[in-house]
């Protein structure tokens, strides 16, 4: 793992007033990171201020520290010399937050995404579970000292990207790092009951109208569920389309979110059959092999009919040759 310490030592040591900020729909991990780097920056004798590119939404109420996270709007961003992208893989991502900088802002890009674009002046880019993670190797190496603060910040960021150790990216490091942050003071019980038990009414009601929707295709290996724009209302979903693939045999899930009336976006899981990231991008999405989204106008019969299409495509594929 090339953590660049030299390089990153040198770009703390450089600036005094740091912009920390993620991307748009901010989450545990993208805030968490942000979160526990200004705590680190301020025990150095720092400062460093929060920007999120929407008004924060009661995400990581329940870590300290929370108070202190701003919508970007309220910053003069004009004054940072630097900032820090926490969780993006590209620049655009941080939404109205971009035009807002200097060009001259110097960007250090922290990231666990595979294909991170390396918009930064310096980039700290590892496919790890979470860019929590990823921050926690950078801080040891460092030196610097993760008190009982900044392991909860951390600990959340990884346990809800890795799904409560579940996904894929989570590896025996994961657990360490987790374990060590345990030893730091991190409350498991606290963070886990904020990370998981912290939605919103309509939030918790809008998976209900989402398993109310869910439909199996293709006998049974491709679960649909559809948001339409009333439900929408509720915002964006937090992983309603993996209810899909709590279903045995179900392959494929994917989930018709419409934006505008008859403009969709499509989120797309699979669980290891078929690369998702290759039918999204028949249609001009993208993505990962096991989640992916795409953008389509239309009616919904029609669009889910010509996903199917192509999702069948790679099962069949994948029958004959697997
Ligand atoms: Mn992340």
């Amino acid at each position: 793992m090339d953590l660049q310490l030299r390089a990153t030592h040198a770009f703390i040591e450089e600036e005094d007033d740091f912009l920390l900020t993620t991307h748009v729909n901010s989450d545990a991990d993208g805030l968490g990171a942000c979160m526990a780097w200004a705590h680190l920056l301020r025990g150095l004798g720092k400062r460093a201020d929060i920007g999120l590119p929407e008004p924060p939404a009661g995400q990581c109420s329940f870590l300290a520290g929370w108070d202190g996270v701003r919508h970007f709007a309220d910053l003069d961003l004009a004054r940072y010399g630097c900032a820090i992208v926490a969780d993006c893989p590209s620049l655009d991502r941080i939404g109205s937050v971009r035009p807002s900088l200097s060009p001259d802002t110097r960007l250090l890009n922290i990231d666990h995404h595979r294909g991170n674009e390396c918009f930064g002046a310096l980039n700290i880019v590892e496919e790890l579970s979470s860019t929590c993670e990823l921050l926690y190797h950078l801080a040891i190496g460092l030196g610097y000292e993760i008190d009982a603060v900044a392991a909860d910040q951390l600990y959340a960021g990884i346990l809800f990207d890795t799904g409560g150790f579940r996904f894929s990216l989570t590896t025996a490091t994961t657990f360490e790092v987790a374990a060590a942050l345990v030893r730091r003071g991190a409350r498991l019980d606290a963070i886990a009951e904020g990370v998981f038990g912290n939605k919103s009414l309509g939030s918790v009601k809008q998976r209900g109208q989402a398993i109310e929707s869910l439909v199996l295709r293709l006998g049974g290996r491709v679960a649909v569920l559809h948001l339409d724009r009333k439900a929408m209302g509720a915002g964006e979903p937090d992983e309603v389309v993996n209810y899909g693939l709590m279903i045995g045999g179900v392959e494929v899930a994917l989930l018709l979110k419409e934006r505008t009336p008859g403009c969709y976006r499509i989120s797309l899981r699979s669980r290891d059959k078929v690369d998702v990231s290759q039918v999204a991008g028949t249609f001009g999405g993208g993505g990962h092999t096991r989640a992916a989204g795409l953008e389509l106008t239309g009616a919904p019969q029609d669009i889910v009919d010509n996903i199917l299409a192509e999702i069948g495509r790679h099962l069949n594929f994948n029958n004959n040759y697997s």
